[in-house]
C-alpha cells in the first residue's frame, strides 16, 4: 500500500497538527459574530451568558462552575448565541419571493441563514408560499381544525431547548386535550440512558457534580466528541490532567480536542501557544465495540483481584460495597471470566494489551468517573452499553463517593429539564394523579408515541396533526426521506420555531410557522421581565433572563404562544387560566412544584436565594430505587452476542457524528476544524486500507446503500472518500445528509433510540455519467 502523508490522511493527530482550543478557537467565536453582523469587540452580550442575572447558553447542557469566570463561554457557545442574535431576518416579504417547493432544494445552512422568523406565517396552497398572518387567527383556526380531530392523532413535539416553563405547559395542553403523543428530542438521544440507567441504579440521570471532576483520579470518555459538543467540558478535562489524573478515551474517530487542547481560558496556553494532552490513552475502538471493550477491562480487572484474593494481597475491586449494595456481581462476573480475548479482541477492535492497560488505569484510580455521549446511545444494543459502563463503575464502588461516578453527557442546554416537568409519551401514575389534582383535569393514562412511534405512524398515514415546540423534527428523525412525502397527507403542521428549516417546508395541508423569542431576548409579560429555568445535565436548576430586544416585535414567547394554542382549543376551564400563568412564569413554576412537591420544593423561593440548586439524586446517596433494591450488575445474555452493530465481511458500519460547524440539523459553516475538513459536508470517512482493499481511490464519489432488513432499499449518493484515521470495516459521516439510509427500525431496543452510529451500508463507486449529471445538478441549485 503506497504511505500517505500526514496531510492526506485526515483525523491522523500528527505531530504537526495543533490542538483543538487555542487561537483558532478565538478567532472563529470572532468570525462568527462578524458573519452574523453582531458586535463582538467587548461584546457585553457574551459576558452574561451563564452568570448569575444573565441567560443560559443555548448550546449545550454542560453546566457551569459555581463561581464562573469573565467569561464563561466556549466557541461553539459563542457560535450558538452569534446564529441567534444575528441581524438578518426571514421576512414576510422573504417568503412571498419563493415558493415552498423552490425552498425544499436549499440546503439546510441556506435556510436557517436567512435570520430570525419574524411573523406569524400561513401556508397558502394556491401560491405554495406561506403569507403572513396575525396571531389570533392563526391560534383560532389551529383550535378549530384540533378540536375536530381525535386527539390521539395529533403528536406534540418538544426539543430539548424549551424551558421547564414552556415544556410544562405544553404536556399540560397535551394532556388537556386528550393525548399523551409526546415524541421528544431525548428519543433520539438519551433516552437509551434514561431506561437502562434506572434498571442499574434507580435513576437516570448523572450522579455525578462538576466537583467530582476536580476530585477524580480516572475519566473514562466513550462515544462523546467533548471539544466540539460540550467544548466546556474540556476546561475540567484540562484541569484534571494538569493535576495528574488520567483521561482515558473510547472512540473509533481521533477527535482532535480530546488528544490535546490549548485551553483558550489559560493565559499562559495562549501566549506561549502552549497545550495540555488529553488523553493518556486513545482506544480507537471499532463501531459498537464498546461492550465488548468494557467487558474485557473488567475481565483484567477480575483477574488482578482473583490473584489478589488468592495471594492475601490488596483487593482491586471494591468487595465491601459489591456486598453491601450490588446485586448479581457474581453471574457478571463469572460471564467476563468465560469470555474468550480472542472473541473480545475481534468484537471490539482492540488488542487485549490495550484494553489491559485501561484496566490498568482503573486499578491505579481511587476515583473514576465515567462520561458517555452518542456513540454509546446510539445503538442497537446502546441501553447494554450504558449498563457495561455501569459495571465497570460498579465494580470499584464509584457510585456514590466523591471524585467518581457515572456523567451521561446530555445534549440540547434543557432535554433534561423537558422530562423531569412532564414531557413524556409513558409518564407514570404518580405524576398523572398529581396533576389530576392539581389542576382539577383527567390526563389520559394510556402511553402515547416517542419519536421512533410517531415517525411510523406518519409513514403509514396516521398522524392527523404535528406540532412542534422548536426542533427540526422532520430533518432530525432516522428515515426522514422515506418519511417526508407523507407529511403532505396530514390535515395540521404547526411549528413553533426561531428560524426557518426544513420541517416547515415539509408540511401539512393547513400549516403554520409561529415565530417565537429566544432565550438571549427579553421576555416582558405583564410589565415584568421573565426568567425561565433550565435543568444541566448534572441536575442544576438555573434561572436565565435574556437582555436582547426580540428579533422582531411580532414575536411571542413559548409560553405565550402554547397558552394562545390552549386557549383556541380547549373549553374554557375552572382550574386552568392560561392568561393568568403566562402573565408571571413564577406562577408556573408553583405548579410544576404543586406536581412534584419533592422534586421542586421551594422552586421559586430557591431560584431568588440561591439562584440554582441541585436536585435530589437517590444514587449520589447510595440509595437504589431498583426492583432488587441494589445496584445491578446487568448484562445481556451469557455470551456476546452476534449484534448488528458490528461491521461484517460484506458491509460497513457507519456512524453519523456532527461536525465543528453545526448544531445539530442547524449548519452554521461547511468546516470541521477539528477533523480538518473544510468546505463540504458530503464525504465519507474511511480507513485507507478499506479504501484500497475495496479498489477506491481517495477522492472518488460514492453513493451508500443500506443493507435492507425490510426489503425497503435506502441510498444516498454523492459522498466523497476521505482517507481518515479509524478503525476497518467502520465507516463516519455527518448527520442529517446521512439519516434516509437508517431505517427506523434500526433503534436501540429498550428505549427506541434511533441507533445512529450502526448502519450497516455497502459502497458503489459513482460513473462517470451520474457524476456528470450530479454536477449539472449543482450548478443550476
Ligand atoms: N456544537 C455543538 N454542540 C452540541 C450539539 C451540536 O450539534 N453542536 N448537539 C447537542 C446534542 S443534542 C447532543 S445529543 C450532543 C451530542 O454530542 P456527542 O455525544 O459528542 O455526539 P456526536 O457528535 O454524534 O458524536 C459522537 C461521538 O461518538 C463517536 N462514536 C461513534 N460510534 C461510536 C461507537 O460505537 N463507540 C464509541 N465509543 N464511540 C463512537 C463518534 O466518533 C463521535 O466522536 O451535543 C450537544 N452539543
Ligand atoms: N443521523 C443522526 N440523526 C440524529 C442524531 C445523530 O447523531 N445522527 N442526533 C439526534 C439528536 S441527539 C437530537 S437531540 C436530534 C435533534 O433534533 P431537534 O432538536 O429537532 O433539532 P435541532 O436541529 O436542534 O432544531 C433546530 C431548530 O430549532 C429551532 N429553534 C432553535 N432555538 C429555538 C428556541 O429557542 N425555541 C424554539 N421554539 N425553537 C428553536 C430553530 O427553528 C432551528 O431550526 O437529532 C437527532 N438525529
Ligand atoms: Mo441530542
Amino acid at each position: 500500500m503506497s504511505k500517505l502523508s500526514d496531510s492526506d490522511l485526515h483525523g491522523e493527530q500528527s505531530e504537526r497538527a495543533g490542538p483543538g482550543g487555542g487561537w483558532p478557537s478565538v478567532k472563529a467565536t470572532e468570525t462568527h459574530f462578524l458573519r452574523e453582523h453582531v458586535p463582538w469587540q467587548g461584546n457585553k452580550l457574551m459576558l452574561k451568558m451563564n452568570k448569575p442575572g444573565g441567560f443560559k447558553c443555548p448550546s449545550c447542557a454542560w453546566p457551569d462552575p459555581a463561581n464562573p469566570g469573565p467569561a464563561e463561554f466556549c466557541e461553539n457557545g459563542a457560535k450558538a448565541v452569534a446564529w441567534e442574535a444575528t441581524t438578518a431576518r426571514t421576512t414576510p416579504e422573504f417568503f412571498r419571493k419563493h415558493t415552498v417547493t423552490e425552498l425544499r432544494e436549499w440546503s439546510d445552512h441556506a435556510l436557517e441563514k436567512q435570520g430570525r422568523l419574524t411573523h406569524p406565517m400561513r401556508y397558502n396552497a394556491t401560491t405554495d408560499k406561506y403569507d403572513p398572518v396575525e396571531w389570533e387567527t392563526a391560534f383560532r383556526e389551529i383550535g378549530e381544525t384540533l378540536s375536530k380531530l381525535d386527539p390521539w392523532d395529533v403528536d406534540l413535539y418538544t426539543s430539548g431547548r424549551a424551558s421547564n416553563e414552556s415544556a410544562f405547559l405544553w404536556q399540560l395542553f397535551g394532556r388537556m386535550y386528550g393525548t399523551s403523543n409526546f415524541p421528544d428530542c431525548s428519543n433520539m438521544c438519551h433516552e437509551t440512558t434514561s431506561r437502562a440507567l434506572p434498571e442499574s441504579i434507580g435513576v437516570g440521570k448523572a450522579t455525578t457534580t462538576l466537583d467530582d471532576f476536580e476530585h477524580a483520579d480516572a475519566i473514562f470518555i466513550f462515544g462523546q466528541n467533548t471539544g466540539t459538543n460540550s467544548p466546556r467540558m474540556m476546561g475540567e478535562l484540562y484541569e484534571a490532567r494538569k493535576r495528574g489524573a488520567a483521561v482515558v478515551t473510547f472512540n473509533p474517530l481521533r477527535e482532535k480536542a480530546l488528544v490535546k487542547f490549548a485551553n483558550p481560558q489559560s493565559p499562559s496556553d495562549m501566549l506561549t501557544n502552549g497545550s495540555e494532552p488529553i488523553s493518556s490513552q486513545y482506544h480507537q475502538v471499532r463501531i459498537g465495540g464498546d461492550m465488548a471493550a468494557i467487558q474485557g477491562i473488567c475481565k483484567a480487572i477480575l483477574a488482578a483481584d482473583d490473584l489478589a484474593r488468592e495471594s492475601g494481597g490488596r483487593r482491586v475491586i471494591d468487595a465491601d460495597f459489591i456486598e453491601a449494595h450490588t446485586h448479581g456481581f457474581e453471574a457478571f462476573a463469572e460471564h467476563c471470566r468465560s469470555l474468550s480475548w480472542e472473541t473480545i479482541e475481534s468484537y471490539s477492535g482492540l488488542t487485549r494489551n490495550a484494553l489491559q492497560e485501561a484496566a490498568n488505569t482503573w486499578m491505579a484510580a481511587e476515583r473514576v468517573i465515567c462520561c458517555w455521549g452518542m456513540g454509546i446511545t446510539q445503538h442497537i444494543n446502546g441501553g447494554d452499553n450504558v449498563q457495561q459502563i455501569v459495571n465497570l463503575l460498579l465494580l470499584g464502588g464509584h457510585i456514590g463517593r466523591t471524585g467518581a461516578g457515572p456523567c451521561p453527557v446530555r445534549g440540547h442546554s434543557n432535554v433534561q429539564g423537558d422530562r423531569t416537568v412532564g414531557v413524556f409519551h409513558e409518564s407514570g401514575e404518580p405524576f398523572l394523579a398529581k396533576m389530576d389534582e392539581v389542576f382539577g383535569i383527567h390526563c389520559p393514562r394510556e402511553h402515547g408515541r416517542d419519536v421512533s412511534l410517531t415517525t411510523e405512524a406518519v409513514q403509514r398515514d396516521e398522524v392527523r396533526a404535528f406540532l412542534g415546540l422548536g426542533g427540526n423534527f422532520f430533518r432530525a428523525i432516522a428515515d426522514d426521506e422515506r418519511t417526508a412525502p407523507h407529511v403532505a397527507n396530514l390535515d395540521l403542521t404547526v411549528q413553533i420555531s426561531t428560524k426557518l428549516n426544513r420541517s416547515h417546508l415539509l408540511h401539512g395541508r393547513a400549516a403554520y410557522i409561529l415565530p417565537t423569542k429566544a432565550r438571549t431576548e427579553r421576555d416582558v409579560q405583564a410589565g415584568v421581565d421573565q426568567a425561565l429555568t433550565m435543568e444541566d445535565g448534572m441536575c442544576n436548576i438555573h434561572a436565565s433572563k435574556g437582555d436582547l430586544e426580540p428579533a422582531s416585535p411580532q414575536l411571542k414567547s413559548e409560553v405565550a404562544i402554547i397558552a394562545g394554542l390552549a386557549q383556541a382549543t380547549l373549553p374554557v376551564h375552572p382550574k386552568v387560566d392560561w392568561a393568568w400563568l403566562c402573565e408571571d412564569y413564577a406562577r408556573i413554576r408553583d405548579r410544576i412544584e404543586a406536581t412534584q412537591p419533592d422534586t421542586f420544593a421551594n422552586y421559586n423561593r430557591r431560584l431568588e436565594e440561591e439562584g440554582t440548586f441541585h436536585l435530589y439524586i437517590p444514587a449520589r446517596e447510595r440509595i437504589w430505587h431498583t426492583d432488587t433494591g441494589r445496584a445491578n450488575f446487568l448484562f445481556p445474555g451469557d455470551e456476546l452476542k452476534e449484534d448488528e452493530s458490528r461491521p461484517g465481511d460484506d458491509h460497513f458500519q457507519l456512524l453519523t457524528t456532527r461536525g465543528h460547524d453545526q448544531f445539530n440539523t442547524t449548519v452554521y459553516s461547511y468546516d470541521d476544524r477539528y477533523r480538518d475538513i473544510y468546505g463540504e459536508r458530503m464525504v465519507v470517512m474511511m480507513n485507507p486500507q478499506d479504501i484500497e482493499k475495496h479498489g477506491f481511490e481517495a477522492g472518488n464519489m460514492i453513493e451508500f446503500i443500506t443493507v435492507s432488513q425490510d426489503g425497503i432499499e435506502r441510498r444516498a449518493a454523492g459522498f466523497r472518500i476521505i482517507a481518515y484515521d479509524i478503525p476497518q470495516g467502520c465507516l463516519g459521516a455527518y448527520y442529517p445528509e446521512t439519516n434516509g439510509l437508517i431505517p427506523i427500525a434500526n433503534r436501540d431496543r429498550r428505549s427506541g433510540t434511533l441507533a445512529a452510529k450502526s448502519v450497516p451500508v455497502t459502497l458503489r463507486l459513482m460513473d462517470s455519467e451520474e457524476l456528470e449529471q450530479q454536477t449539472g445538478k449543482l450548478a443550476t441549485a
